[in-house]
């Protein structure tokens, strides 16, 4: 998995929760309350992200995907603000491996697989990619992806929070 998109894993929920929800105060994350949950959690993520090894970061991520769902429901639907279109701007030149501007078959069971979604294998690319393919030239450009992906972040994000969901009691 490359760095880069393993950063834009945890980026992805972790900014939209700072662009979607308001900031939970520091006294109320600390005493508990509503906001108690994203308080805790998020200061949580970052410092363990500078002391654990890229397993243990790994089944955090499973488990901050899942306390995030709702988060990352909201973002998708926002694909369109000028937000989404950078997020989704960042993730496309990630999984644009030559940097020829499309995405292959390959690139994106390859981009899927480094995000988690072990599940996606060359079959499955084919036909995400097919289905996204406005223009049938067989691979995906922006237009295609921004159109597609936040259907298949969704779907995929939520299918890797349900894998990983049964691991990671230690944060509960
Ligand atoms: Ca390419
Ligand atoms: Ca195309």
């Amino acid at each position: 998995m490359s760095i880069l998109s393993f950063l834009l894993l945890l980026l992805l929920p972790l900014s939209s929760s700072f662009f979607l929800l308001p900031p939970p105060p520091l006294s109320t994350s600390l005493h508990g309350g509503k906001n108690a949950k994203t308080g805790l959690f998020t200061p949580l993520v970052l410092s363990t992200k500078a002391v654990l090894g890229e397993s243990e970061l790994n089944k955090l991520r499973g488990k901050f995907i899942a306390e995030h769902s709702k988060v990352i429901a909201k973002f998708v639907d926002t694909s369109e603000s000028k937000f989404g279109r950078i997020a989704l701007k960042a993730l496309f030149e990630a999984a644009d491996e030559n940097g020829d501007g499309v995405l292959t078959v390959d690139e994106v069971r390859s981009a899927c697989n480094a995000l988690g979604f072990s599940w996606i294998d060359e079959d499955k690319s084919e036909t995400l990619i097919s289905r996204a393919d406005v223009d049938e030239n067989e691979v995906i450009d922006f237009e295609e992806f921004v159109k597609t992906t936040p259907k298949v972040l969704r779907t995929n994000l939520i299918k890797l929070a349900k894998e990983n969901g049964n691991d990671l009691g230690f944060l509960v």
